[in-house]
């Protein structure tokens, strides 16, 4: 709960404010909030400017009904309060009595009515062909407003259109009295002269009665000290934030229609960031961590710099993983899997052919001396997009959806999945080897193993068994990552980093202490790597998609 004022009270404050306070036009949600983030303590919901938006006239051509949506819109996304211009109350008292129903259940905090007939026309348009109403019939129509009004500080204004219809200064100070005494809360006196005579010489027979409100509109080269020294209550700046937006809609739209291109209207027009933030777009974010589940902030790190020569032709024109396996690229396989994952950003370190990497959704990094380096060459090309939770994998890959999700719920900050299905060998290259704390025991509820280090098979010691292979796949949490990039610098520093592999920035980290968790599978995954491999792949994909 906030002590702050009701919207009515703040309204009827305003009224009764001894100083000269503001209202200015807005016409929609978007342009409400601009009129409060500008500063303005109260909102004139403007029929001229709410008809325009929609591309009617201000005739009563736009239904009672579509204001009032158009004013709970206004309403959700401001504070202040809102006074809007409800024409004659689009009918007899009793449109008025629903009216403000409606109003005041969308914390609406005021109706101006003005003396005329439905249905009106703007008062700029044929103002003294426009018959007024019966005095006695206006101020039931005002009674009824302030009878149904269950907050007692919702304010009914009564606006006299006397002088617009051309009649005498004694008429509108007449009607105004009526309507004051009929309980109105306040009165708009309305003029169409370009000097403010008219309603100087108004307010100093009205002698501050009840609360006086102008509008300007005409007569709007008139200081606004004149109006301040008249005792006037409110001055309504009533039309020029719908006119604002035209001007500027009009002058892009002709800019982009002759030049064929918005390159150089971007500095004219709001950037979309300034659009999200009238939304509100951070709110909802913060809401998102308060009520959803918390979003994967995990990123995945393919390396497809090599052109994969084994597979001669095929790689004439593109990367290994631009390799299409069953219709689809490995590449685009991959993204797929992230997205199976909800794993939102993937960088793919390219260098072989890199412009043809297409694939939707990727970030594309280069390793400009792919020729002549290797994996840790190019995964250092991605430091600098290190962040969150990382998955570190070769871009040649094909697994079971299963495979990534455990690794993604397996816990470490170094985790490598190694394949203990060591007799039908998945893995066509050089394997790597992978030597662990323990062997895979297969059970649902195993040990925390650790991985000891990684050889290739023509390196691999004698006699001592291996517990499977690594497959390619590395995954990091937030100290992990540190210590990745650590070792990189390291390794870097040390001179020889252009040759060396993953497997060997896996061992320098078991070298230096850091502990790497072993995921243990069993089958169901494969790496191409020559032509052959191409045919599994295609069984593969087929029986796993
Ligand atoms: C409006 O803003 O719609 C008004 C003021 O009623 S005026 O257009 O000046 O009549
Ligand atoms: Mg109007």
């Amino acid at each position: 709960m906030t002590n702050q004022p009701t919207r009515c009270a703040q309204l009827r404050q305003l009224l009764h404010s001894p100083q000269l306070e503001f209202l200015l036009e807005a016409h929609n949600g978007i342009s409400a909030r601009i009129v409060e983030q500008a500063g303005f303590r109260g909102i004139w919901a403007s029929g001229l400017a709410i008809s325009a938006q929609f591309g009617v006239r201000d005739s009563n051509e736009a239904s009672w009904t579509q204001v009032v949506d158009v004013l709970e819109f206004m309403s959700d996304v401001t504070r202040i309060p809102i006074l809007l211009d409800g024409d004659t109350g689009y009918g007899n008292f009793n449109n008025m009595r629903r009216l403000v129903r409606k109003l005041e259940q969308r914390q609406v905090a005021g109706v101006c009515i003005e003396d005329k007939q439905f249905p009106k026309t703007n008062s700029f348009i044929d103002g003294e062909k426009q018959p007024l109403a019966d005095v006695d019939e206006f101020c039931g129509k005002i009674k009824a407003g302030k009878d149904v009004q269950t907050d007692t500080d919702f304010c009914v204004i009564a606006r006299v259109e006397a002088l617009i219809a051309g009649w005498s200064m004694a008429e509108a100070l007449r009607r105004a009295e009526a309507y004051r005494a009929a309980g109105a809360d306040g009165i708009l006196i309305h003029s169409k002269l370009s000097r403010p005579d008219e309603i100087l010489e108004f307010a100093q027979e009205w002698a501050e009665r009840a609360p006086l409100i102008i509008v300007p509109t005409k007569y709007f080269s008139t200081p606004t000290e004149v109006f301040r020294s008249a005792r006037i209550s409110v001055a309504i700046w009533a039309n020029h934030m719908l006119r604002a937006a035209v001007e500027s809609m009009e002058q892009v739209s002709a800019h982009i229609k002759a030049q064929e291109t918005v390159a150089d209207v971007e500095h004219r027009v709001a950037t979309v960031n300034h659009i999200f933030e009238l939304q509100g777009a951070a709110e909802l974010s913060a809401a998102q961590d308060r009520y959803l589940k918390p979003a994967s902030r995990t990123q995945a790190i393919v390396l497809a710099a090599s052109r994969g020569n084994a597979l001669r032709e095929l790689t004439e024109d593109r990367p290994k993983v631009m390799i299409s396996v069953g219709g689809k690229s490995l590449l685009q396989r991959l993204a797929e899997e992230f997205k199976r994952q909800a794993i939102g950003r993937v960088v793919v370190v390219a260098g072989y052919k890199a412009e043809t990497i297409d694939v939707g959704g990727v970030e594309v990094v280069q390793n400009p001396d792919y020729a002549n380096t290797g994996e840790l060459t190019s995964l250092e090309c991605a430091t600098s997009r290190f962040e969150d939770d990382m998955v570190i994998l070769y871009g040649d890959l094909l697994f079971r959806s299963y495979i990534l999700r455990d690794l993604l719920d397996s816990p470490g900050e170094l985790v490598v999945v190694v394949d203990s299905a060591l007799e039908g060998s998945h893995k066509s290259g050089t394997p790597d080897l992978a030597f662990c704390s323990r062997a895979d025991d297969r059970s649902l509820f195993r040990e925390p193993v650790r991985l000891l280090r990684i050889e290739e098979k023509s390196s691999s010691s004698a006699g001592e068994k291996p517990s499977g292979h690594w497959i390619g796949m590395l995954r990091a949490r937030a100290q992990g990552r540190q210590w990745i990039a650590q070792a990189l610098a390291e390794l870097h520093s040390n001179g020889g980093l252009a040759q060396l592999t993953l497997p060997d920035l896996i061992n320098h980290l078991i070298g230096t202490g850091r502990e790497i968790q072993v995921h243990y599978i069993h089958g169901h995954w494969l790496d191409v790597n020559q032509l052959d491999d191409l045919d599994r792949a295609w069984d593969f994909a087929q029986s796993h998609s």
